[in-house]
């Protein structure tokens, strides 16, 4: 294959989230189906949640690679993807141990669907095909398989942080975090700092030791730990927002937008957002042309009693912003909690002049790839970033940094953002628009694929092979 990413057998993707028709362009589950189509092989997902439950494959869809859904109950969507992975996995990783709700009920459900989608998937693989999990919902996955006695090329990719250890320690199964990184062959995290997190967590296991090249090994088994920044569709990316239909937002011509785009989570660092924006209203010149904040915030995980609690900070704070601040012909802030289509989203990515892409944690975030993939070169728009955002790994040098947590200058930086030369402009977005068009979501599956595909078979003693 002319890839890099040669391989004899199918690839088999394992991710919680499976589009069951058609694939929306952008985000993961496009470059899953990039990478699928390529190469053939099969994708497995979750089915919605019913009543009954066997180890079976239910077919969704067919052509240049097979799409299925594992079934998995009520009752197990609850433990697994409400409980253990959201309220549990989710905070803790993103240093909230703060929000962890821990319950045994939880973990045993998380386990046994693991467990389910381990044998299914085992039932189904060729020797020669290479199994590739996505994030935190099937950390057990591998680890199953190799009981199970299965010994395919497997990787795992973290689209979140990886917690450090004293996060870690707030979380009853610390201990078994080496064995399951263990069972696989590659295990993909998105930051260098996520890659000193796991080593961290690893070293603090008795089991595992670092190789002089540094792998490492754990009761026989070889493994890596890397990082593979996710990127996106630059070139799809880009095209889409320089014909994305022109929005009247009824501002005034020369009027600065800025623009945020985030799932409601309490990780995208919203409220603090808000705040810093509140306090570059208060200190702004008042010569200067009334600016508008355009937050949209789809609502997710509303299960979730976290996520409750963070749509009404967020709320308030925006009223009390609002109310403090706008005119009878003018609101600061507006705030959209539905899905908008992504057409419109690269449209009002084009048109703003500050994109706020501020989060508290964050595996990487895309929004900040496709802000700058949507400029127009010759006239872009500011990136004003989080430290804590994975991006900064990539884009700290030209981005416009932030502490979230330092509202004063938060609000320095929003100032300096809406005023800033266009010649200061065009430098940093070059800079930007170089990294996030050469290290793409084409570049992020065949780095990670020919790794993994090349992963070394120099366990000395497996799973399957314990007393
Ligand atoms: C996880 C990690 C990591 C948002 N609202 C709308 C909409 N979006 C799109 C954005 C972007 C995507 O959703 C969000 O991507 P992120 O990267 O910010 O975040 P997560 O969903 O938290 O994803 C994250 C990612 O995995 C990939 O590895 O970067 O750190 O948490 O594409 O444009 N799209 C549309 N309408 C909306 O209202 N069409």
């Amino acid at each position: 294959m002319a890839d890099g990413t040669a391989r004899s057998g199918r690839l088999i993707v394992v991710s919680n989230r499976i589009p069951k028709g058609d694939v929306p362009a952008g985000g993961l589950v496009f470059a899953i189906h990039e990478a699928l189509s390529r190469s053939g092989g099969l994708w497995i997902g979750a089915a919605k949640p019913g009543t009954t439950v066997e180890d079976k494959l239910t077919q969704i869809g067919s052509g240049a690679y097979d799409r299925a859904t594992f079934p998995i109950t009520k009752k197990e969507h609850r433990g697994h993807y409400l409980g253990y992975s959201n309220s549990v996995l989710w905070p803790l990783f993103h240093h909230r141990t703060d929000l962890l709700s821990l319950d045994s009920r939880d973990f045993d459900a998380y386990a046994a669907v693991n467990a389910r989608v381990a044998r299914i998937v085992a039932a189904t693989a060729e020797p020669e095909d290479v199994i590739w999990i996505q994030d935190y919902h099937f950390l057990m996955v591998a680890q199953e398989l190799r009981k199970l006695g299965v010994e395919n090329r497997i990787g795992l990719f973290l689209h979140i942080p990886f917690p450090n250890l004293s996060d870690a320690m707030a979380m009853p199964q610390v201990g078994q975090i080496g064995g399951w990184l263990a069972a696989h062959d590659l295990v993909g995290l998105q930051t260098s700092r996520d890659v000193t997190a796991a080593q961290d967590v690893l070293r603090s296991d008795p089991k595992a030791q670092i190789l002089n090249n540094g792998s490492w090994i754990r009761e026989g088994r070889v493994f890596s730990v890397r990082s593979f920044p996710i990127g996106i569709d630059a070139e799809n990316f880009a095209e889409t927002a320089a014909r994305a239909p022109v929005v009247d937002l009824q501002m005034a011509e020369d009027a600065p937008l800025l623009l945020g785009v985030d799932r409601l989570d309490y990780s995208k660092g919203l409220v603090h957002r808000f705040d810093a924006f509140g306090m570059y209203l208060q200190t702004r010149a008042p010569r200067d042309p009334r600016p508008t904040f355009l937050q949209i915030a789809p609502v997710s995980r509303e299960d979730v009693s976290a996520y409750q609690d963070i749509r009404e900070d967020l709320e308030r704070t925006a009223g009390s912003t609002n109310g403090a601040h706008a005119e009878l012909d003018w609101t600061p802030i507006r705030y959209i909690r539905h899905h908008v289509d992504r057409d419109v989203i690269a449209g009002l990515y084009r048109r703003a002049d500050v994109a706020l892409v501020t989060p508290l944690a964050d595996g990487m975030n895309l929004v900040a790839k496709e802000y700058v993939a949507a400029q127009d070169p010759e006239d872009p728009g500011v990136l004003i970033l989080s430290h804590f955002a994975g991006a900064a790994e990539q884009m700290g040098g030209a981005a416009l940094m932030v502490n979230p947590f330092d509202t004063r200058a938060f609000a320095q930086a929003i100032d300096r953002a809406i005023h800033m030369p266009l010649a200061e402009r065009r430098e940093r977005h070059a800079d930007l628009r170089d990294g996030v068009f050469r290290q793409d979501i084409r570049w992020w599956t065949e780095s990670f694929l020919s790794r993994l595909t090349q992963a070394p078979r120099t366990f000395e003693r497996g799973l399957r092979e314990r007393p």
